[in-house]
């Protein structure tokens, strides 16, 4: 933290006896500025993830395990232990440390290069086994550290550094559904995609890893909550029109709701 950061933090005064405190930054969140880039959502996703934390009273439970990608520093911003795994490979990470520990809240945060692509065979087969872990899938369509190549979740025609006439699918294929191919699965208790691109897209967001959490805490099975994000950067749009293009152009392609819920199928 930079000594200017912590000056102009110790100027904010501190509530006063007779006000009551209305918000405040989740108790499972570290008093650390997120680095993420202007129009990223990996900040506003983890502190849903926090505050569905604090609400279930699982901190001192919880284990996180950070991907390989932007969200890789997810290490620094969560105020419990995170291990950092090989490029996809969380959900088997996530399957050891939760068979070890049956009492720990397992997390797996990982995005779409990570997970649908090199990771792609170990998100299946965890989900096959039924582990109990909560996976958390960041899919903004691109591999955002490396610079914006395409990624398995990239739109059709969509240009990225890697297809810079757009996405062909007769050669790439079309862009993948991953919580709809995983709810086909007999181990997979709840699936559910949201988008983080607006408000009211947050508040579904943050109240589907809480059940998410809330399933795996029952032992039901593998959770997952796919979360429609922006790549403003490397997609060259201002903050503001990266948010618009999820909310119009991915929101399209990639259709929110629940597809899985073993509580609704009687
Ligand atoms: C085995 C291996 N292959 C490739 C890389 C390079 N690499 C680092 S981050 C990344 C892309 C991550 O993209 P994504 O999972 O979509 O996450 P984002 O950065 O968009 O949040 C790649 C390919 C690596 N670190 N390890």
């Amino acid at each position: 933290m930079s000594d200017a950061i912590n000056e102009l933090r110790a100027e904010v005064p501190l509530p006063q006896e007779g006000f009551e405190v209305v918000y405040q930054r989740p108790h499972s969140l570290n008093d650390t500025q997120f680095t993420y880039c202007p129009g990223c959502q990996h900040g506003q996703v983890h502190l849903c993830i926090a505050e569905a934390i604090d609400e279930l009273e699982i901190k001192d439970r919880m284990i996180g395990m950070a991907p390989v990608g932007c969200s890789v520093f997810a290490y620094w911003f969560f105020d419990f232990d995170f291990i950092s795994c090989p490029h996809g490979r969380a959900p088997a990470v996530a399957t050891g440390i939760k068979r070890a520990d049956p009492e720990a809240i397992v997390l797996s945060y990982q995005g779409d290069g990570d997970l649908a692509s090199i990771g792609a065979a170990e998100i299946v087969h965890a989900a096959n086994r039924g582990e109990q872990i909560t996976v958390v899938f960041i899919n903004n369509a691109i591999y955002g550290m490396t610079g914006g190549q395409m990624a398995p979740t990239s739109l059709e025609g969509m240009v990225t550094s890697t297809s810079p006439r757009g996405r062909d699918v007769s050669i790439a294929g079309k862009p993948i559904h991953v919580v709809e191919m995983l709810s086909t699965l007999s181990g997979v208790a709840y699936a559910e995609r949201t988008t983080a691109h607006d408000p009211k897209g947050l508040i579904k967001t943050k109240k589907a890893i809480k059940k998410a959490f809330e399933y795996q805490m029952e032992g039901l099975g593998f959770t997952i909550v796919e979360v429609l994000c922006g790549c403003a950067i490397n997609t060259r749009r201002t903050p503001k029109d990266s948010a618009a293009w999820v909310g119009e152009e991915m929101n399209k392609v990639f259709q929110v709701g629940v597809f899985k819920d073993i509580k609704e199928e009687g």
